[in-house]
């Protein structure tokens, strides 16, 4: 499967990470939309929040157990917004579930 973030999870393609185990990568956003701005993945494919089922929901779980420890990692001090984009009026870019957590500064109150 042609997917980006799948290589960069298995290391094909390189990433400035923050965090790794063996179910999810946190690596910083090429595109920072925010001072501190990280993307959490699962390795294992799943094209977005559409597709999280019972089968895959433990990597779901795991990330969100793991996303505060993320933060601090990347230094974020003062609390954090966390997204997903999904589909098309999601304006979902990479098709591979990824949650953006947002933060190191005064995030706006608007979220669309
Ligand atoms: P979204 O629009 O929710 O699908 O966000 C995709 C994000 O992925 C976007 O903020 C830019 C980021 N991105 C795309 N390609 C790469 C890449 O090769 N490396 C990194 N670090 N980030 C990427």
């Amino acid at each position: 499967m042609d997917c980006i973030f799948c290589k960069i999870a298995n290391g094909e393609i390189p990433s400035n990470k923050v965090y790794e185990d063996d179910k999810i990568l946190a690596f910083y956003d090429l595109n920072p939309q925010a001072k501190v701005h990280v993307l959490v993945i699962p390795k294992n494919h799943i094209s977005c929040a559409d597709e999280i089922n019972e089968a895959n929901c433990n990597d779901i779980a795991h990330i969100f157990v793991k996303i505060p420890g993320i933060a601090r990692l990347a230094g974020i001090k003062n609390g954090y917004r966390v997204i997903t984009n999904c589909g098309e009026d999601g304006c979902q870019s990479v098709k591979h579930l990824h949650y953006h957590v947002l933060g190191g500064e005064k995030l706006s109150e608007k979220m669309a």
